[in-house]
């Protein structure tokens, strides 16, 4: 764990490009030829005021293959670490040799949600605190798996954020292929039909009991373009309070929300073990049920806040 070894060090601070994770002199995220592999750890705690950035810094490890045949007693050059300069933030890149036994789980997010809402953007802007232009044309290509190694109290956790165009696969085949571990249902709050989409993939997540163990978080993305704005808050959290999921507005435009939005996703996580005895206890499913067909009906009802992704 970063700050319990003897064996790293910072060196001089030195300017990078901080634009697209990459652009680092001499360090870059990915595998050098000696099998050590350079990630990059994001590094979050969550105070009285909300989400706190910590920075991010780049972290080594032995590849699989290499980490089977080596010593645990090497610790030498692969260890050095040094302090970059980051917009506003902490950054760093720190070298460090996973201890042996230390384990790092990993969990998958599923993003969902109609064409265009920004599901791309947001995954791209999860991977590093330096401010990715969503609007960047080039991230059209950049769907898929993307890995995000998140620290949070002391504890390190790998997202595997999985991305897929709306249009390539349906929202069936996409929570059987993958089944993700939390399910982020993103719109556009400039598009109404978008909202329709994210409301009937709840519905779907709901039927299928994808909600009963998992966390599900609603977000209202674009809300930089306020103007042209056809989503209300109160429509998109009033959806989220029926389901019983999070609700959180962001914009991958602006950066806005998006480090909230991540460590919500985490902490929504942590809490599925929680959201399955409580389920199985209080026996609340069929209630929980008629809530959703009563919203799903037009019935209207006060329920509690949405927005404190924090806990269940
Ligand atoms: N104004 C604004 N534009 C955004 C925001 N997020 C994404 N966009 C733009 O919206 C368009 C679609 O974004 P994507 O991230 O590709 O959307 P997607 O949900 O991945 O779409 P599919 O892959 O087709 O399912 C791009 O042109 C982005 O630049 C945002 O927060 N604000
Ligand atoms: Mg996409």
């Amino acid at each position: 764990m970063i700050g319990q070894s003897n064996c790293y060090y910072f060196l001089q601070p030195m300017l990078v490009d901080t634009r697209r994770g990459g652009g680092v002199t001499g360090y870059e995220e990915g595998e050098t030829e000696d099998g050590i592999e350079y990630y990059r750890l994001r590094s979050f705690s969550i105070t009285a005021n909300g989400v706190n950035n910590l920075g991010d810094s780049l972290k080594t490890r032995r590849s699989r293959s290499i980490n089977s045949v080596t010593s645990s007693t090497s610790c030498s050059s692969t260890r050095e670490s040094r302090l970059l300069s980051s917009t506003s933030q902490l950054s760093g890149i720190e070298a460090e040799e996973e201890a042996d036994g230390e384990r790092v789980t990993t969990y998958k997010v599923g993003m969902l949600g109609a064409s265009e809402v920004g599901k791309t953007a947001l995954t791209a802007q999860f991977t590093t605190s330096d401010y990715i232009c969503a609007y960047d044309a080039s991230l059209d290509d950049e769907y898929g798996q993307k890995n995000v190694s998140v620290m949070l109290d002391g504890q390190e956790t790998e997202l595997e954020i999985i991305d897929h165009p709306a249009a390539e696969m349906s929202v069936e085949t996409f929570c059987s292929t993958y089944n993700p571990d939390v399910y982020v249902v993103v719109y556009s709050v400039v598009d109404r039909r978008s909202l329709k989409v994210a409301e009937e993939t709840l519905l779907y997540l709901w039927k299928s009991d994808y909600m009963v163990n998992h966390g599900v978080i609603l977000v209202g993305n674009k809300v930089d373009l306020e103007r042209k704005r056809e989503v209300p808050s109160m429509v998109g959290r009033r959806l989220a309070n029926s389901c019983g999921c999070k609700f959180i507005e962001t914009s991958s435009g602006l950066a806005h929300h998006v480090d909230e939005l991540l460590v919500g996703i985490l902490a929504q996580i942590k809490l599925n073990p929680q959201r399955s005895r409580d389920q199985a206890t209080r026996r609340r499913r069929s209630k929980h049920r008629r809530r959703i067909l009563k919203h799903l009906l037009g019935f209207k009802r006060k329920t509690k806040s949405c927005e404190n992704l924090f806990v269940l």
